[in-house]
């Protein structure tokens, strides 16, 4: 009777079995989704967005009458076209080819700084590059810079500065209809295709350079510029164009780094808080990834004297490990001189860096290897191998609720390993939330490589997650992420070790 008993407990347990595999399996799985992707966990980014995160680093070139005269912001001078006054038309393509030297992708021209002198002949105010000196008249800058990322096959995008310190009427309503939107529509249909368009947030207040007799110079920076109507407009004429303060933020700081835990979920309301910006908001509704911005020196204008400040090439390694290896994109300033060219003494340590990415971060050594992991999804195409098959569009991915999951990763033969690159599918959503990397010799005893939180769009790992030098590396032929934390089911599309 017992063993009968038994008998039929087992019975019954084996024909309850596989509806209960069926039941977790097939839980996405319908006619509507005959794939069994994962549903997405929002915010997701918008396709500009994506190609934007692909970009991953680029320049910008701080150039403009604060290059001739040693200044930073304008300085309360009064508007004088004739301070800007090159002896010859600026080489942009030099900026270009040294941008490009350095491994970025594109590059975003300063079209109007604070100071508000259009680097472009402009029809929304006089003061312009056809009032200046010399052979500034012939110097349409937005035009030889995006002819010179044609020619490189750089992206090419403008920089535009809301706060105008020199027209006069900056604060009243004329200056959004009558200036400011004239010269985004200038920008936006003379010069080709833009892929990020900057407005700076800076706001100097009051100030007007002609000063005294110019008052109420302050304005609501949330209601002044009509951001909504604005982005519509953007779109309309640049749809593969991001804007700033909107689809991508500003990180929070200008000293090269991003959060080690970085969303690219954000909130606008939260725009202005430093620290949000660096980490970005895990529930936060809106989907803003982070942009990092830097200096090459320690200016953002040239000066004979910051040339000096040129940072190593070993220190800009640095800042793009903290930037593009922390779920950002990083924008580097290289500020030409007053001769039109971004001086040697830059050129040399953008060059070097282009070296060290190419020496450092390029022999994938897990690229096609076999990866065997713990769980997998099904049904559906979302094995392990998705990881090193050097496909973006393809992806590892766990059940749905199942929330942590691991892999390893045989490379074939032992190495010593310096960088583990990992990067979510955030088409569908961020969602990791913590993981550990672990290193094995021979696939038993495991040491720890690094531990992180947040991965994204991308997320380098150097040992022990420092990224103050190269070190020594550690050796590994096997190489174990385990997934400890997710929203919901991890995507990984691919990781890389070096
Ligand atoms: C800041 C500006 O005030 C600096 O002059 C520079 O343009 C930098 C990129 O952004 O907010």
């Amino acid at each position: 009777m017992k063993l009968n008993f038994k008998c039929w407990t087992a019975l019954s347990f084996l024909m309850i079995m596989p509806v209960c595999i069926n039941a977790q399996n097939f839980t996405e799985q319908n006619l509507a989704n005959p794939d069994n992707t994962p549903a997405p966990v929002f915010p997701v980014p918008n396709e500009r967005q994506m190609s934007w995160f692909e970009t991953e680093f680029y320049g910008f070139s701080h150039y403009g009458p604060n290059t001739f005269v040693g200044s930073e912001w304008g300085n309360n001078r009064r508007p004088n076209a004739q301070e800007f006054a090159p002896q010859t038309v600026p080489n942009c393509e030099q900026w270009v080819s040294s941008m490009k030297s350095a491994g970025m992708k594109g590059m975003v021209v300063i079209c109007k700084h604070h100071d508000g002198f259009c680097l472009w002949p402009t029809k929304s105010t006089d003061f312009n590059v056809l009032n200046s000196a010399n052979a500034g008249p012939q110097t349409d800058i937005p035009q030889l810079v995006s002819e010179a990322c044609k020619k490189y096959g750089m992206k090419f995008g403008v920089y535009l500065s809301p706060w105008d310190a020199s027209n006069e009427h900056y604060a009243e309503p004329e200056y959004i209809t009558e200036v400011f939107m004239k010269q985004i529509t200038e920008l936006c249909t003379n010069y080709g295709e833009l892929f990020e368009i900057w407005f700076d947030g800076a706001n100097g207040g009051s100030g007007y350079y002609g000063g005294s007799s110019m008052t109420n110079r302050t304005i609501d920076k949330a209601t002044y510029y009509d951001w909504d109507n604005l982005l519509d407009s953007i779109h309309k004429m640049q749809p593969n164009c991001v804007v700033w303060g909107r689809e991508f933020r500003w990180c929070g700081n200008e000293d090269g780094y991003s959060g080690k835990t970085c969303w690219s979920n954000f909130d606008i309301s939260e725009v202005t808080v430093e620290g949000a910006n660096n980490s970005g908001i895990e529930d936060g509704l809106m989907f803003i990834p982070s942009e990092v911005d830097v200096r090459t020196t320690s200016k953002w204008f040239w000066t004979q004297d910051d040339e000096s400040n040129t940072k190593s090439a070993e220190r800009l390694f640095q800042i793009y490990l903290e930037s593009v290896g922390r779920n950002a994109t990083l924008i580097m300033n290289c500020a030409p001189n007053t001769s039109g060219v971004i001086p040697n003494r830059v050129v040399t340590s953008l060059e070097g860096l282009g070296q060290l990415l190419q020496t450092r971060l390029t022999n994938d050594f897990a690229l096609n290897k076999t990866v065997t992991a713990n769980i997998t999804r099904t049904p559906g195409s979302f094995a392990a191998s998705n990881i090193t098959d050097n496909n973006k569009n393809t992806y590892w991915a766990t059940n749905d609720g199942q929330t942590t999951g691991s892999f390893v990763i045989d490379l074939g033969e032992t190495k010593t390993i310096h960088y583990v690159m990992l990067q979510e599918y955030i088409r569908l959503g961020q969602r990791v939330k913590s993981f550990t990397i672990e290193t094995s010799t021979d696939n038993a005893t495991w040491t720890t490589f690094a531990t992180g939180t947040t991965i994204g769009y991308k997320r380098i790992m150097a040992k022990n997650d420092d990224t103050t030098s190269y070190g020594s590396g550690q050796s590994a032929r096997y190489v174990r992420v385990k997934i400890t934390d997710s929203k919901e089911c991890p995507l990984i599309h691919t990781v890389s070790v070096f």
